[in-house]
């Protein structure tokens, strides 16, 4: 694959330095015009996004990341549980195209978001990854998913008090406080209203930004 050159772009000698050939040639052909589009995405710094990138490439040199290496990394992090089911839902919220990999934007797009969007961006993100399908209403079966798996992946022994009906209450739960109508489904005014104004919603909202 030919790179192609930027030759002309001013912001190419800001490129990270490497001693890597590979990674320098890869850094030209991803960053140049990628750089301060990112910069207007994301409430990331050049410096930041540099640094993200270059951690980015040594851990993937190729740029992309499939799902099946995504659950890989991400399992390492919960070794007493099954991450398996929760990391294929984060996967599907950070591949914001749907292209099936995640790419250095991706990662970065979403962890913008998650480390520094307002309240209502983190929200409209969670919601996203509850969402399961995409049609804008949170079911009680979408919920249920993903409460299973995020109990799954937390393991038994961490939370011992955990019984098999525990994710079956906490959806309940959560459908008594965010489905303010009543119709059986969650709209992303519904969940947004209730978490703004219910301290308890918030800071259960914690296991999941825990779980990030
Ligand atoms: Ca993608
Ligand atoms: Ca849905
Ligand atoms: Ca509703």
């Amino acid at each position: 694959m030919e790179p192609p050159r930027v030759s002309s772009s001013s912001q190419q000698g800001e490129l990270p330095d490497s001693s890597d050939g590979d990674l320098e040639l890869s850094a030209v052909r991803h960053q140049p015009e990628g750089l301060e589009q990112l910069q207007a995405q994301t409430k990331f710094t050049k410096k930041e996004l540099q640094s993200l990138y270059r951690g980015f490439k040594s851990e993937c040199p190729s740029g992309r990341v499939d799902e099946e290496t995504f659950t890989l990394i991400y399992a390492q992090f919960f070794p007493q549980g099954d991450a398996s089911a929760y990391a294929h839902f984060l996967f599907t919220a950070f591949d914001a195209d749907g292209s099936g990999a995640l790419c250095f934007e991706d990662f970065v797009i979403g962890l913008s978001v998650l480390l520094r969007g307002t309240v209502q961006e983190k929200l409209n993100w969670a919601f996203n990854l509850y969402d399961i399908n995409k049609d804008g209403f949170i079911t009680k079966e979408e919920m249920l998913e993903i409460m299973k798996s995020i109990y799954d992946m937390m393991g038994r022994c961490t939370l011992p008090a955990l019984r098999d009906s525990a994710p079956a209450e906490h959806v309940e739960l959560f459908f008594q406080k965010m489905d303010r109508n009543g119709d059986g489904v969650v709209t992303f005014e519904e969940f947004l209203e209730t978490c703004q104004q219910d301290e308890d919603i918030m800071s259960s909202m914690q296991i999941f930004e825990n779980t990030i």
